[in-house]
């Protein structure tokens, strides 16, 4: 059973424009050619082990401690020591064997891709972020930033296919120059057997080779809905793109039939331009609005739009196939705010493809660009690899070169429209799913604040990490907004030095912060060095917690495995631990926050995990530091109620940093 519930592999994929050798490519048409091959460090990555069962009892009571009151805490303490004599050994044995018996070197991978591609809810705002562009360091025309953008994934297409994509590397050492470090892992190479030694080679050099297995699925790759279960698939020959405008579909070529080059960035230039000049209202039954839906709900209406005709197969096929989809939104708005919903939502969502593994967002009349991806099939890491890339090489290397959008021909034939026949019941289910999105929509309250008057150098000056000291910030916040709890958190943390890696949870509500709020969070806050030292014992806990998490020591993914194992053992009763009101309960996440830290990203965000919930999205500079929040309103909860308590909280931890720095 557990074997059906894989998905494909990651290894490099035959077919047709992945054959090509990297060799025949001219530069011109490749982001840069590694020195290695792209996953010369996978196969020697470390394995995700399944970590000792009393440590992980452990540390799941140390997180609930600050949720519960002793009373509770006392009752879910037996309930755990009663699972470490009875129910848990088993059900660890039997992961270990399942470890032992599925040569993927990671336990919890499975079962991560089938909680993605079980989960029945709709994608949007329940699974799929954004992440958008910081401005270009010249300012171009939007449309021709847009062509370039388009111009260098395709280059990115084109290297990764030919396997000359630089390995994905977290160099530890700064004196290690990244040419040095490949000269030596070339060298390397030659010796036979290399792949065995790689990341233990690179580990001499302190660089950590991350794991690559999600980028087969970036692009050219779909989810598809199906009863009870999604599936991903997988089109490696890909050559064209699919855009959306008002709702409707057209389909074109970026990488030419040789499966070689790149089409010329002015081409791609005519081809957009060629979609844009279609004068055709908005579409009145836009069908992406569909992907939106219930996935069983949309299963049952893609099988009745692919059967109604030839036409309709034709242009999901197209969408399926395409390397990614480009969504062109009209909205004249500059605010963040307003940016922000465009990017996560789009309104009604009429001209999205939710399924698409990857969309690069643009909205032309105001120059903004953004990608969002679809969740299941990857991470941020590998997404932020691709944003990376095609933010530097856009911008160091744009496609067009200067003037050149002025002498361009029009190119019609090239760029095809997709149509859909729509009988009256597919019309009503579109009405009936953009109604339902946009009421989904209109719920959700976002802010964003940057706050430039702290950031890291000043929280490392005074000996504290500044995630730390962020995730202290947001619960000094949800202190003051809920007067004086504390909730359930999440923040997620990249477990990609292993095979397979996915993600951790590092709960950051503890014991410590719990009592930094405490002493910070009252009318009368305590003095500043009872302050300093509450956020360094924060920061302390904090810190212990994130590595345990980045080395797969957390407790979170071990026991959704050992419930998972339960789940499936033949027979066998849902252990106690697993209906213990207080594991639901720290399981209903109330502060779902994520960081990532990146030039080239300007804001980014994610709805609440739970209808009651709160998204935080964060991000800490230099000497700034910015967040997106989002509520849902009929939970009575509000964004701009959390962003003034959190900005408030921000100030407090600048004063008292300040003023330990100064003494
Ligand atoms: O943890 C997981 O398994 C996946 C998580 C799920 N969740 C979002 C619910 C936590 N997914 C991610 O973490 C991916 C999120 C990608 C978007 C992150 C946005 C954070 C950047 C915000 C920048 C804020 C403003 C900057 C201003 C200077």
């Amino acid at each position: 059973l557990l074997r059906q519930c894989r998905v494909p592999r990651s290894t490099p994929t035959s077919g047709r424009l992945l054959s090509t050798s990297a060799s025949n490519i001219l530069d011109e048409h490749l982001l840069h050619r590694s020195p290695v091959h792209t996953e010369f460090f996978q196969a020697s990555l470390p394995h995700l082990k399944v970590p000792d069962l009393n440590a992980s009892v452990e540390k799941y009571l140390n997180s609930q401690r600050p949720l519960l009151t002793d009373e509770q805490f006392s009752a879910t303490t037996s309930i755990c020591q009663e699972f470490l004599k009875q129910d848990g050994p088993e059900l660890q044995r039997l992961l270990l064997d399942y470890d032992k018996s599925n040569s993927d070197g990671n336990y919890v991978s499975d079962f991560w891709f089938d909680m993605y591609l079980r989960d029945r809810r709709s994608l949007v705002l329940n699974h799929t972020p954004f992440l958008a562009f910081s401005a270009a360091t010249e300012q171009p025309d939007p449309l021709d930033r847009l062509t370039n953008m388009v111009y260098s994934s395709a280059r990115y297409q084109l290297t990764y296919a030919n396997r000359v994509l630089k390995p994905e590397v977290y160099f530890l050492d700064p004196k290690l120059s990244e040419e040095k470090f490949y000269q030596r892992m070339k060298m390397l190479s030659r010796i036979p057997g290399h792949s065995r030694l790689a990341w233990a080679a690179a580990y001499l050099h302190k660089a950590f080779p991350l794991d690559m297995s999600q980028y087969p699925n970036l692009m050219a790759s779909t989810r598809l809905p199906q009863t009870g279960r999604d599936s991903l698939r997988r089109y490696p020959d890909s050559r064209h793109i699919v855009l959306m405008r008002g709702g409707r579909f057209y389909s074109f070529d970026i990488i030419e039939p040789d499966g070689l080059s790149v089409v010329p960035a002015s081409t791609i230039r005519a081809r957009l331009s060629e979609c844009l000049a279609d004068s055709r209202p908005a579409a009145e039954f836009p069908v992406g609005v569909l992907t939106s839906a219930d996935r069983d709900v949309w299963t049952k209406e893609r099988q009745k739009l692919a059967h109604a005709s030839k036409t309709n197969s034709a242009s999901l096929e197209a969408i399926d196939s395409a390397l990614f989809l480009v969504c062109l939104d009209e909205s004249q708005q500059t605010s963040d705010s307003a940016l922000c919903h465009t990017f996560l939502h789009s309104g009604d969502g009429a001209n999205r493809w939710w399924d698409k593994s990857l969309c690069l967002m643009a909205i032309l009349p105001v120059g903004e660009f953004a990608v969002s991806f679809e969740h299941s099939w990857g991470d941020g890491v590998a997404v932020s690899r691709y944003f990376n890339e095609v933010f530097n090489d856009s911008n160091r290397r744009p496609g067009l070169s200067s003037g050149q959008s002025e002498s361009l021909a029009a190119d019609p034939v090239s760029v095809r429209r997709l149509e859909f026949d729509l009988d009256d019941s597919l019309k009503a289910s579109i009405a009936t799913c953009r109604e339902q999105l946009s009421a989904r929509t209109a719920d959700l309250d976002l802010d964003f604040w940057q706050f430039d008057g702290f950031g890291k150098s000043s929280a490392k000056r005074a000996g504290l990490s500044p995630d730390s000291v962020s995730q202290t910030a947001i619960q000094l916040a949800y202190y003051w907004l809920s007067g004086g709890a504390t909730a359930p958190t999440y923040e997620s943390c990249s477990t990609a030095a292993f095979q397979r890696g996915r993600t951790e949870t590092i709960r950051s509500a503890t014991s410590a912060t719990k009592e930094f709020c405490r002493l910070a969070g009252g009318s009368e806050p305590a003095p500043t060095n009872q302050l300093l030292a509450a956020l360094k014992a924060a920061s302390d806990a904090h810190s212990t917690l994130t590595k345990d998490a980045a080395m797969g020591k957390g407790w979170d993914r071990h026991l959704f495995a050992l419930r998972c194992m339960s789940e499936r053992r033949a027979g066998g009763a849902v252990p106690r631990l697993f209906t213990d009101p207080a594991y639901r309960k720290i399981n209903e996440i109330v502060l779902s926050t994520s960081t990532l830290s990146m030039p080239a990203v300007k804001i980014g965000g994610f709805a609440p995990v739970s209808p009651a919930g709160l998204g935080v999205g964060y991000a800490i500079e230099d000497s700034s530091m910015g967040c997106v929040a989002t509520a849902y309103k009929s939970s009575g909860r509000s964004s701009a109620e959390f962003m003034r308590c959190y900005q408030r909280a921000c100030l407090l931890l600048a004063d008292v940093i300040g003023k330990a720095l100064d003494a």
